[in-house]
């Protein structure tokens, strides 16, 4: 027979997470009370996990068997992301199909996350590319259909002229724009798309931006800034034989400096002239480049008048007006405007000042516009009856006097287009009739299912020819389907509803459920969803709100967006080489190994940089955890429960305090540091003490096991069978656990030996979090007084170079300086001393308390309130053996009063006074 002994991280691992499956540890019961919603952003199923992903799963994982310690129900399920391209051009590699390919590499990664331990409830998995699910996403697009949400408009798409074929932005080459297949040049082509009407939303998703409070500020900022609202005027331009033009500003200020007006070269008026105007004509059709670095012009013959000013200025064509935002036509103000005032100057246009900054006497200075555009507000100059304005008066008054003039609000974000020219996505569920249009399949004609994989040139769908060939729902005639896919961001807007009832077909989530359910409480994702994901899943979940009952109007609580893990300060790529595998980290150290590590490496939101050193740590620490608990024999442990005892019983108060605290923010860096701590000394005092105290060295190691148990769960588990596990929970968590066994997985679950499945000793995973015996208030001061005494200690023998200590003193600091750094703290008056000197009790000390309340008076802004005398001297007393067993002294703690009197004088609250023989 093999010997069990040691720490074999194979076995273990195996071991546990069959039991776990077992006895269906992770299962959610549907009428479970709304249970804390942990979730991590599904992952495409490229078949490989990487780093990235262990980080990623591994943090929403410890928060969520930490909250289940808690006592919690708790929500972590598990899904793919399953369309997308690079199953499409694997298959076409592989001469396979997107389906078996997609199926495959989710089964491997789902061995590979089930060999990492994470605790999902995998009867609530989710795959995108199932009928199942997509046709809720057809489902919904007829929803918003029906409430206006959906558009068909024409839209530039990507076409290569000599496939024939439309092209995927991914599928356009290089900076010369060659289609993947053939390095044909691509063109654009004007083609019919689909657009949900996100902008309908606009002002809602920027206002509840504020209350996200829950998210980093960084990703706050992105989506304000990507649905750029603006406040600012519309001012109504005439043009000769055109009419009035708009244009919009946030500038109104600056009118009486307009000395152009330009127009986007697809504005109409331009197009117009193209078609007279040869110099026009040329500038729209091949010089404009709106994406170029200097702005572009031709002048016309038109002149536009200012309605503010009523006077004329010259209108040009550029191509830095942009034709959707705004009104496609703006004033050019080239004295505060950048753009303006770099087109003015190639043009050779006048530059006129008329904001200026306030001078240090409260007169305008004017600003020197000759270089470049003074772009901040000021006082208004050359503008009339204006001048002296500050720029936000004279924007309100400028909107308010001008006819026609508008206040108007403009935004940078646009509907979003989710047509798609590709194979492997949802069907857009559309028929064309010639009759009768584009109609949305009815309900009772979804799901829309893809037809069997064609290899060719261009969109598979397009040369479905029987797939295609249907019947218009409305007047039955031949119709033919539509062949666009849907962005397979639409299936990622809404998945998180999915999981509260994945199997249910009568809608795309239970109504009833979700509401309890929802949101989720902790989303965990990769910062490069900031914006488009995270945006459109808040854009879904307020049109649910709005027309399917769904009770919530924001989807994620709490967001976190979990840093990189790099290689080198580079981070991991394929392309770059310098990938570490997971399956390989977990073959030699094990799924723990690599958790505790990735977890212990940075907080969450850090990068941070996988080292071979870092990884042995963390399993040689893993090893020695194994031994500590695995050779405790409490029958040997006869030890008193003596001061060392109390001692390392607070500092395990102390520990669980900071655990807690740190898991519920996810700083599990910390969390872990303690509690590796913890078990440091618990080594300490078992090798210090002849016989450890067994109650106290048996909570150390229980409470070590059960902190550590969310990061390392496997070895967690084997060590807390050791201990004998199980600890009473309340009636209601027992009761809870007991229905989530019975109701549904347990019976399921194939079992013939007629047990439960659980270990005797009970799961750690559903073992009670550890919370602390004693008061933890003043914990971090008793740490912080024993860490300073330590290292003065240290200090002292080190400069005055003792060779071997034989005795050190440690004395505590009199009553009456506790008393003098009190009144410091609270005082506010400007000199402390003569306020100290009030008190009889301290005044009595002469010069000593002139000199105390001089260094207090020195010291006052980083002055901190410490223990009193007597809890210093107990505490100190507590760790005496800290220092006895590091310098093999003899130490003593004393009280001021019963110290020689040169040293006492030294000590003061909180740096005890130290004398070594
Ligand atoms: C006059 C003006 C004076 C403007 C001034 C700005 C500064 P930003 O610049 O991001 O705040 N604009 C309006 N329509 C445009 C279009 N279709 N394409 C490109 N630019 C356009 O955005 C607001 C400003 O963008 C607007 O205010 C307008 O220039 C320009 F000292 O009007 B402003
Ligand atoms: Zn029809």
């Amino acid at each position: 027979m093999q010997d069990q002994r040691g720490y074999d991280h194979t076995r273990v691992e195996r071991t546990w997470q069959d039991r776990w499956t077992d006895a269906g540890v992770y299962h959610v019961p549907d009428d479970a009370e709304d249970p804390t919603y942990v979730l991590g952003m599904y992952p495409y199923p490229s078949g490989e996990l990487h780093m990235g992903h262990v980080r990623n799963y591994t943090i929403t994982d410890a928060y969520a068997r930490y909250r289940r310690m808690c006592g919690d129900h708790v929500l972590h399920p598990m899904g793919w992301d399953a369309f997308g391209l690079p199953a499409e051009n694997a298959a076409k590699e592989h001469d396979s199909d997107p389906a078996t390919w997609t199926f495959d590499c989710i089964e491997t990664m789902k061995g590979q996350m089930e060999s990492m331990g994470f605790g999902y409830d995998w009867e609530r998995e989710v795959t995108t590319c199932k009928p199942e699910y997509y046709r809720w996403n057809q489902w919904l697009f007829a929803r918003f259909h029906e409430e206006g949400l959906v558009e068909q408009r024409d839209a530039e798409v990507n076409w290569c002229p000599s496939c024939e074929t439309v092209l995927a932005d991914e599928q356009v080459e290089g900076e010369a724009e060659l289609c993947w297949r053939c390095d044909t040049p691509v063109e654009t082509r004007e083609l019919s798309q689909w657009f949900l009407k996100i902008t309908e939303y606009a002002d809602e998703l920027v206002d509840d931006i504020d209350r996200l409070e829950g998210w980093p500020d960084s990703v706050r900022g992105m989506q304000r800034n990507w649905i750029g609202r603006q406040h600012g005027t519309r001012l109504p331009f005439s043009i000769e034989d055109h009419g009035t033009v708009e244009a919009f500003t946030t500038r109104a200020d600056t009118a009486f400096g307009a000395t152009f007006f330009a127009l986007a070269p697809d504005h109409p008026i331009a197009q117009e002239l193209a078609e007279e105007d040869e110099d026009v004509r040329e500038f729209v059709n091949e010089v404009a480049d709106p994406e170029g670095d200097e702005p572009n012009g031709v002048a016309t013959d038109l002149v536009a008048t200012n309605p503010v000013t009523g006077e004329d200025v010259p209108v040009y064509v550029a191509d830095f007006v942009l034709s959707d935002v705004g009104t496609g036509a703006l004033m050019g103000v080239p004295g505060h405007d950048d753009r303006d005032h770099a087109f003015a100057t190639k043009m050779g246009i006048d530059v006129v000042p008329v904001v200026a900054p306030e001078g240090e006497d409260g007169t305008p200075e004017m600003p020197d516009v000759s270089e470049g555009a003074y772009t901040d507000d000021g006082v208004l100059v050359n503008s009339g009856e204006y001048d002296g304005l500050d720029s936000e008066t004279a924007r309100e008054r400028i909107t308010a006097d001008t006819e026609g003039a508008e206040a108007a609000t403009q935004y940078r974000l646009r509907d979003w287009g989710i047509s798609r020219q590709r194979y492997w996505g949802t069907p857009i569920p559309v028929v064309h009739c010639e009759d009768c249009g584009p109609v949305v399949v009815p309900e009772e004609d979804l799901p829309v299912e893809l037809p069997e994989f064609i290899n060719t040139t261009g969109n598979p769908l397009d040369e479905a020819e029987e797939w295609k060939a249907t019947t218009c729902p409305d007047c039955g005639g031949a119709a033919t389907r539509e062949t666009d896919t849907m962005d397979t961001f639409v299936d990622s807007s809404w998945y998180f509803l999915r999981y509260v009832s994945p199997d249910l077909d009568t809608a795309p989530f239970d109504r009833d459920r979700a509401n309890d359910w929802m949101p989720v409480d902790r989303y965990v994702g990769g910062i490069e969803h900031a914006v488009m994901h995270l945006l459109y899943s808040r854009f879904f979940t307020k049109v649910l709100a709005d027309h399917e009952g769904l009770a919530h109007r924001e989807p994620f609580t709490n967001l976190l967006a979990q840093g990189m893990v790099q290689l080198d300060g580079e981070a991991m790529s394929k392309s770059k080489g310098n990938v570490v595998s997971p399956q390989a980290i977990v073959s030699e150290y094990g799924a723990d190994t690599a958790r505790l590590f990735t977890m212990e490496a940075a907080q969450p939101e850090r990068d941070f940089d996988w080292t071979d050193k870092g990884v042995q740590s963390a399993h040689a620490f893993l090893q020695r955890l194994h031994e500590t608990v695995e050779s405790f024999d409490s029958g040997a442990a006869t030890g008193e429960k003596d001061d060392i005892a109390e001692y390392v019983a607070r500092e395990i108060d102390a520990t669980i305090a900071v655990a807690r605290a740190d898991y519920e923010s996810l700083t599990f860096n910390t969390a872990l540091r303690e509690t590796r701590e913890l078990v440091g000394l618990l080594r300490n005092y078992r090798e210090y003490a002849d016989a450890v105290h067994a109650e106290t060295f048996e909570r150390g190691l229980r409470v070590a096991v059960r902190l550590f148990a969310p990061v390392t769960p496997h070895i967690s588990e084997e060590l807390w069978e050791l201990l004998g596990g199980r600890e009473a929970r309340s009636a209601s968590e027992r009761a809870s656990s007991a229905e989530r066994g019975s109701a549904d997985s347990r019976a399921a679950s194939p079992r013939d030996d007629g047990d439960d499945g659980e270990p005797r000793a009970g799961f750690v995973a559903e073992a009670p979090f550890p919370e602390p015996e004693s008061d933890t208030a003043d914990h971090d001061r008793e740490r912080r007084l024993v860490e300073n005494t330590r290292s003065d200690v240290r200090q002292i023998i080190d400069v005055a170079g003792i060779e071997d200590p034989e005795r050190v003193e440690v004395v505590v600091a009199p009553e009456w300086k506790h008393r003098a750094l009190d009144i410091a703290i609270e005082s506010d008056a400007p000199n402390v001393i003569s306020e100290l000197m009030q008190e009889e009790e301290i005044r009595q000390h002469g010069d000593a308390a002139a000199d105390y309340g001089q260094d207090l008076q020195e010291e006052r802004q980083s002055l901190t309130p410490a223990l009193s005398p007597d809890r210093e001297f107990e505490t100190l007393q507590r760790a005496a053996w800290l220092i006895r067993r590091e310098f093999d002294a003899e130490v003593v703690v004393s009280r001021a009063e019963d110290a020689d009197e040169d040293v006492a004088k030294k000590a003061r609250p909180g740096r005890p006074a130290i004398r070594i023989d």
